[in-house]
């Protein structure tokens, strides 16, 4: 049985204050479906939410992380620097990241191998932009974002990885992929993982759907075989949207 998760992507919003009153309001929400919860602040507000959080069932994760350990990388942090602050997943190559920091297939290799080195689960990003599916092209994008950044990994490795589909075309932009888009994907996705590494590898990793999930849409693209979650961006940064959310499956 494959876990669900949702977890939230706060991206770049609230200051140390709103986080604690969004924390707050998050202690607050009742769960009622089995998923795994988990919120991503940016990097100044992880130790304040991991403390906040320590005896609550929701999972603090970072947006980012370096593949160098320490060093004369100015701005950066480092998976273990991470761990130190408590936390143990980390979301990698998110579309934003990908298109405004310059991140490719060959930079998250590196971060996907320095996250596993430190025990650390990975949530790993991809998705094809609204030109590569005009052009009939998004399987085969999405399948050498996945190629080039995992396949050198064995397939134990893929124990501590997650993935996450968010076609570039629905994020934060209000446009959802329909759930049969969506399905249709995940089942791709799996198959490729399938061909690799076999079925029982394919069949255990969670695939997440991101992209303009909402509490009115996150029950049917849920129902959906293939998905077994979301990152959600937008609607995590209201409690009870998110909760709407977590409890739709
Ligand atoms: C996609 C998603 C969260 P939103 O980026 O990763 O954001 O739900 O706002 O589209």
């Amino acid at each position: 049985m494959r876990k669900h998760i949702v977890a939230g992507n706060w991206k770049m919003n609230n200051q140390l204050s709103e986080t604690k009153a969004l924390i707050t309001d998050l202690k607050q929400q009742t769960q009622t479906s089995d998923a795994e919860v988990m919120i991503a602040p940016t990097f100044t507000n992880l130790w304040h939410a991991f403390e906040a959080l320590r005896q609550e069932d929701i999972e603090v994760i970072a947006q980012n992380m370096h593949f160098a350990e320490n060093g004369a990388y100015t701005g950066e942090v480092s998976a273990s620097m991470l761990k130190s602050v408590g936390i143990q997943t980390v979301i990698l190559g998110h579309s934003e990241r990908r298109a405004y920091f310059n991140e490719t297939d060959e930079s998250l290799a590196k971060k996907v191998d320095a996250a596993l080195n430190n025990e650390m689960r990975v949530i790993f990003c991809f998705g094809e932009e609204l030109a590569d599916r005009k052009a009939g092209k998004e399987e085969a994008v999405v399948e050498s974002q996945i190629k080039n950044a995992l396949f050198h990994l064995g397939a134990d490795a893929f124990k501590n990885i997650v993935l996450a589909y968010e076609p570039v075309w629905a994020i934060g932009t209000g446009e959802t992929a329909t759930p049969e888009q969506a399905q249709d994907m995940h089942a791709f996705i799996r198959k490729t993982l399938s061909n690799k590494y076999g079925n029982d590898v394919a069949n255990s990793v969670s695939i997440l759907y991101g992209g303009s999930v909402k509490p009115n849409n996150a029950k049917e693209i849920f129902s959906k075989p293939d998905v077994d979650g979301g990152l959600i961006g937008g609607a995590s940064l209201k409690a009870e949207d998110f909760y709407a959310i977590v409890n739709a499956f």
